[in-house]
């Protein structure tokens, strides 16, 4: 995907949305990310996995076959990852910058895991989750970089059963990023909805710091 010369993960425009989430903060979504990237070849290049009906999904971290089991019951599953390659390389370390800049007293995420989804149409979906696995830092934000089809995420605190008010969705558009803040997969949950009409394909890559890519930073800061 993309050539080696000239490096697609800009920080686009400064057209940010904010969106409260107490007690945790706010999510942050910013348009226009990434530019350069098609979607197309991020289904040819990455290295799709199928565990399960609704999408296709690859693990990648630092190095190959690293353990990951998520969820729970029925739709419990281990994933082995992939080894890092360079454009999710690239995605990581502009993540972190742009945390960084608008965080300027917290220490920069060092996003170390990316699972990728790849959802063909309107059919594929993600249910209610929270990705707060043991394996996970829960004191670090976690990054969603979207391509292609635009589609919905939304959220809501645990234990809230109600409809989902508009204040807690947002469509994410093709190059755009977000950020769920540190602690929210401890309080809140989240989905992408199955689309209402025809969709075209969408990859999301979703960055998160592992608890062990914590303890590397702050040794070395010792
Ligand atoms: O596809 C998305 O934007 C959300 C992905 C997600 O929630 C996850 O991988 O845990």
């Amino acid at each position: 995907m993309g050539n080696n010369t000239t490096n697609p993960w800009g920080t686009g425009d400064r057209g940010d949305r904010l969106f409260p989430v107490p007690p945790v903060g706010s999510i942050l979504y910013r348009e226009r990310f990434v530019t350069g990237v098609r979607v197309e070849d991020l289904i040819s290049s990455l290295r799709w996995e199928q565990h399960t009906p609704t999408r296709m999904e690859v693990f990648y971290a630092e190095t190959e076959g690293k353990a990951y089991t998520y969820g729970e019951n029925r739709g419990r599953r281990t994933y082995y990852s992939k080894q890092v390659v360079p454009p999710i390389d690239a995605a990581m370390v502009a993540a972190s910058a742009l945390f960084a800049e608008g965080h300027p007293h917290l220490m920069p995420p060092q996003f170390d895991w990316c699972f990728c989804n790849l959802y063909h149409d309107e059919t594929n979906h993600l249910g209610w989750h929270s990705d707060d696995s043991e394996d996970i830092d829960p004191d670090s934000p976690i990054a969603i970089i979207s391509f292609g089809q635009p589609r919905e995420l939304w959220w809501r605190p645990k234990g809230f059963t109600g409809g989902i008010p508009d204040e807690w969705k947002v469509e994410l558009a093709n190059g755009s990023i977000l950020y769920m803040p540190p602690r929210f997969q401890q309080t809140h949950e989240h989905r992408i909805p199955k689309g209402g009409r025809r969709m075209t394909p969408r990859v999301s890559l979703t960055l998160r710091c592992s608890r062990k890519s914590n303890k590397n930073r702050s040794k070395k800061e010792k």
